[in-house]
């Protein structure tokens, strides 16, 4: 039997859709109540005295088998009538929330107004729609994405989908990251003996990431972890495959190559997960090579199982390197 057959929990970070898939996979190839996942909160705001919560919304949808397959965030079998009203009132129309997702945004306000936490609030929401998993939002703690840009500064959401990434991006950072806690779960499974490997999904590291990273305390139980920690890269093909990732790397002066997502993580990570496209690739760190495309169940199941035979390799690497320091 190996490690992974043990019962014993795998912790993910992830951003919004891409992230989402393979947690998905993980979800469904690990058995619901081994999965944890810390969720990106960065991209968080008020809009229409709602709070909203992009990413830990995808990732519930997602797990929940209710998000939009075609747009990956929002619900399936969505209707718009609240948009139209808001249209013809002249309100804010430009950020898109359906009449079924509406519902996640309300009831999450009212908890919050009630003084209970964005924590307390996804893991209700994560046990209503039956979703076994440990969802925690990267911090309880208020941390903004702000992406300065040659327009000036602007919100995450502001850049993102009011101006369609069009803004050239200059620097990215984390508003109020440097006073935030990280859930207090996350030392826990840091620090218990149940936890077998970390997964950084392959998420947007500069945007969907990095604010995770940024919590105080994360990055360096990533760089100290027992387990293996893998990251997916997001690349594939010397090319980053979604959304704004390749123009948000090309304006920040980085090339779009696998080297680059393994300088960018640095000592935090055992291993590289890349694209069997990119199997040339000779990276400082460990890599396997495989089909990191999902465009299906099938596809997230396997990359997930693919994850987990690579941390299952690095578990026997790192015993052997950690020997000393485990007692
Ligand atoms: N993305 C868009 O491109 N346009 C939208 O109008 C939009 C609305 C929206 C509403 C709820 C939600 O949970 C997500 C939504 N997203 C929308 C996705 C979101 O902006 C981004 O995908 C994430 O923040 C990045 O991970």
């Amino acid at each position: 039997m190996s490690a992974f057959d043990s019962g014993n929990q795998v912790l993910a970070l992830c951003g919004g859709i891409g992230g989402a898939k393979l947690a998905l996979g993980l979800y469904r190839v690990l058995g619901p109540q081994r999965l944890s996942v810390i969720v990106n909160t960065g991209d968080d705001f008020e809009h229409l005295g709602l709070a909203i919560s992009p990413d830990l919304d995808t990732v519930i949808y997602t797990l929940a088998g209710l998000a939009d397959p075609e747009r990956g965030w929002g619900r399936a079998q969505e209707t718009w009538h609240f948009m139209d009203s808001l249209r013809q009132l002249g309100g804010e129309a430009w950020f898109q929330l359906g009449d079924r997702d509406l519902a996640m945004h309300v009831e999450r306000t009212e908890w919050l107004r009630g003084g209970k936490k964005l924590s307390a609030f996804a893991a209700h929401a994560a046990q209503q729609f039956g979703i076994e998993a440990e969802i925690l939002p990267m911090s309880d703690d208020a941390v903004q994405t702000i992406v300065d840009t040659d327009e000036g500064a602007l919100s995450f959401q502001h850049y993102f989908v009011k101006r369609r990434c069009e803004p050239t991006v200059r620097a990215i950072r984390f508003a109020g990251a440097a006073e935030s806690r990280p859930p207090a779960r996350f030392s826990e499974l840091i620090t218990g003996t149940s936890l077998q490997a970390i997964v950084i999904c392959p998420s947007n590291p500069y945007l969907s990431v990095d604010p995770i990273l940024a919590v105080p305390g994360i990055a360096a139980a990533l760089a100290t972890a027992q387990v293996p920690v893998i990251a997916v890269s997001p690349i594939i093909g010397g090319e980053a495959l979604k959304g704004p990732t390749a123009k948000i790397m090309a304006e920040l002066n980085i090339l779009p190559t696998n080297q680059s997502i393994a300088a960018h993580y640095g000592g935090l990570i055992d291993g590289l997960m890349i694209d069997e496209a990119d199997s040339a690739d000779n990276l400082e760190v460990a890599t396997w090579a495989t089909r990191t495309m999902m465009r299906d169940l099938a596809d997230r199941e396997f990359l997930a199982s693919e994850v987990l035979a690579f941390a299952e390799t690095l578990t026997q690497k790192k015993g052997v390197r950690h020997a000393g320091r485990r007692r």
